[in-house]
């Protein structure tokens, strides 16, 4: 391990929630068995390379706050990759992460030309081979960033101009092969400039089309190279963009309809972009669970007085533990799990900030998989939910979804009513007394 990180020598460990010490876990305990897996197979978490490692510590009205020597624009910059990735794996290391995710121009720089872009990366990809190898830390996705450069300004795959696109193109080749390489669980697509600014200018059925056929292409090629891993889609609504054709997941689901890749592709859905886009983190897991498209989460919060994307440390369990309730609803994650898609506050600048931030988070998550599996467990809202639909599991149900019988018809059920005295009574959909249930298990569950 190199010397980074002064100030924690020592991996964190688990003491349990009664520990008073700030570096340790209280309630991540790796190998502690859920149900059918361990907290670290479940969770499946990820520090984020951009975030914690690329990023000054800058906002659009100051600079960079932040200690990290390897952003420098005096050093050599395949030289300072290497510094950054050696912090970044000792960080890992002592965090005790099982994953790291990462865009391309985070692990590598960019050069003057495509052909030292793919040099640099393809050099820096078996640095990062020899670092995983020796930490046992693996990847969880990569991805390319098709938003930074200014020939992305107007969209990557929704470019007007399709030397654009060709050019994001061989980018993502490049990642794919890379995070093939690395034996990736999935490979991640933001469309960060895939919106409009304004429609004056923009012909949205055009740039639907484009980003249907790059994303078919991003599948074939997937297939071509034998990556088991999954497609993900990361909806947002707008930021950087005015709107951005990812907006939910319901509205990806349609999309990947449109163009036949419901099958192929799944989502990647982040807290912060989903109360975003006027959604709770709960509603676009249980919306992309039930469309058959479930894939990752990028874990973070927002806030609800500030209307971009503040990509804090998830720190609430009730709103964790409801989306990992829907998770383990659909059965946990396969090749997905949850990526700390987060940033420190700019005035965080102590190294070991970074250690609190994700301890604080990993914590939040385990507790609320403890309370999300003590939910499910015990099955009474799943047999609340049941019954309140058992109407449907009886004879006029499945006749109304058979198409037969009383169910046949408007007309046929035009008869069934007239014909009968039916007068259905309401019941109640008691949903403060359930939403004290759940407070139950988060104030009980241990
Ligand atoms: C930005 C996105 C981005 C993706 C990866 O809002 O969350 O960080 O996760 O490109
Ligand atoms: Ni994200
Ligand atoms: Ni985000």
């Amino acid at each position: 391990m190199t010397d980074f990180f002064t100030t924690v020598p020592e991996p964190i460990q688990f003491e349990g929630p009664d520990s008073d010490n700030p570096l340790a876990f209280r309630w991540y305990d790796a190998n502690r068995v859920v149900g059918d897996k361990t907290m670290a197979e479940h969770l499946r978490m990820a520090v984020c390379y951009w975030h914690s490692f690329n990023w000054p510590g800058n906002d659009v009205f100051g600079d960079g706050t932040f200690d990290r020597p390897w952003l420098g624009s005096d050093l050599d910059p395949m030289a300072a990759a290497r510094t950054k990735m050696a912090a970044a794996f000792e960080f890992f290391e002592k965090l005790g992460i099982p994953y790291f995710c990462f865009h391309d121009h985070d692990v590598s720089p960019t050069g003057d030309s495509f052909a030292e872009e793919t040099a640099n990366f393809t050099e820096l990809a078996e640095v990062m081979a020899a670092h995983m190898q020796r930490s046992g830390v693996g990847l969880l996705w990569g991805t390319a960033r098709l938003f930074g450069h200014p020939r992305y300004m107007a969209g990557a795959a929704t470019n007007p101009d399709p030397e654009i696109y060709a050019r994001a193109a061989a980018q993502v080749k490049n990642c794919m092969d890379v995070t093939h390489r690395l034996g990736g669980q999935n490979y991640v697509l933001w469309g960060g400039r895939e919106g409009y600014e304004t429609l004056l200018n923009t012909d949205l059925a055009k740039e639907l089309d484009q980003l249907g056929r790059f994303l078919s292409q991003v599948v074939e090629y997937k297939h071509d190279i034998g990556f088991e891993g999954t497609i993900l889609l990361e909806p947002k609504p707008q930021e950087p963009t005015k709107h951005q054709y990812d907006y939910d997941s319901q509205s990806c689901f349609a999309f990947l309809q449109r163009y036949g890749l419901q099958d192929e592709v799944k989502v990647n859905i982040e807290v912060n972009h989903a109360t975003l886009s006027g959604h709770d983190f709960q509603h676009e897991i249980a919306m992309a669970a039930a469309c058959g498209i479930l894939g990752s989460v990028d874990a973070n919060r927002g806030d609800d007085r500030l209307g971009w994307d503040t990509d804090q440390f998830p720190n609430s369990v009730e709103e964790m533990s409801l989306g990992v309730y829907e998770i383990l609803r659909a059965g946990g994650f396969t090749t997905g799990g949850f990526n700390f898609d987060t940033k420190l506050r700019r005035m965080s600048i102590a190294r070991d900030d970074l250690f609190h931030a994700h301890i604080g988070g990993m914590d939040t998550l385990a507790r609320s998989l403890l309370v999300a599996h003590a939910m499910l467990e015990d099955g009474v809202l799943e047999q609340r939910r049941t019954r309140r639909y058992e109407g449907w599991d009886g004879p006029l149900g499945s006749d109304i979804h058979s198409g037969t019988g009383r169910g046949a018809s408007l007309g046929s059920l035009h008869d069934f009513v007239s014909g009968s005295d039916l007068d259905p009574a309401p019941t109640s959909g008691r949903q403060e007394e359930l939403e004290n249930l759940v407070n139950r298990y988060i104030e009980q569950t241990r």
